[in-house]
């Protein structure tokens, strides 16, 4: 019992972001927000699938679906929906099926919000230094990376993009620790 209470509470110490618990479940539970990212079809030629999935590691956010694909036009044309009047939407369907893309699911307290924030300005001329555009990019028609704008759009991309098997519900197993499990 004793050793179990000490495991839980290192497992508190370790834990790499502080979000708010929920009280009732026996333990942590993570809030289930969650978005889409993907590395578009420029940053995985030029090799930026590390550096930005490095980013959301390193902020504490949680991975739960990931995969490499040839986006289907069916697929572009409703996630850019909204903009299908606009003079740059040919172009860019092209540009987005131009190669494969990795398409991930992030999760975490206010991942949404935060993610835009990471990714920078959707004009990567205008986005700040330290943002992932703003670091590797310089101009809208090769911007690096998707991230939904919104919970609602996230809810919406992540259900286009992915089938409910291809996400995972995973648990923090505390594997700093030497100690056999
Ligand atoms: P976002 O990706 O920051 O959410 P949106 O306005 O949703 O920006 O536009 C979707 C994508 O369309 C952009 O990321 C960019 O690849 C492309 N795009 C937006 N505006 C332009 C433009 O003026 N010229 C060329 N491409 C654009
Ligand atoms: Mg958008």
């Amino acid at each position: 019992m004793g050793r179990f209470f000490e495991r839980a509470s290192l497992r508190l110490l370790l834990r790499p972001w502080s979000a708010p618990l929920r009280a009732g479940s026996g333990g942590p539970t993570w809030p289930r927000e969650r978005t889409l990212v993907a590395v578009k079809p420029d940053g995985v030629q030029r090799r930026l699938v590390g550096d930005v999935i490095q980013r959301f590691e390193r902020r504490g956010f949680r991975l739960v679906g990931m995969k490499m694909l040839q986006v289907p036009e069916s697929v572009l044309a409703e996630h850019y929906q909204d903009l299908q009047g606009k003079p740059f939407y040919p172009a860019l369907i092209r540009y987005m099926s131009s190669g494969p893309v990795v398409a991930m699911v992030w999760e975490g307290h206010n991942v949404v919000r935060t993610s835009r924030a990471m990714i920078g300005d959707t004009d990567s001329s205008e986005a700040a230094p330290g943002t992932i555009r703003g670091d590797f990019s310089t101009h809208v028609s090769r911007n690096v990376v998707h991230a939904s704008d919104s919970v609602e759009g996230a809810q919406r991309e992540i259900q286009l993009w992915f089938q409910s098997s291809e996400l995972l519900s995973w648990a923090d197993v505390d594997h700093h620790s030497a100690a056999p499990v």
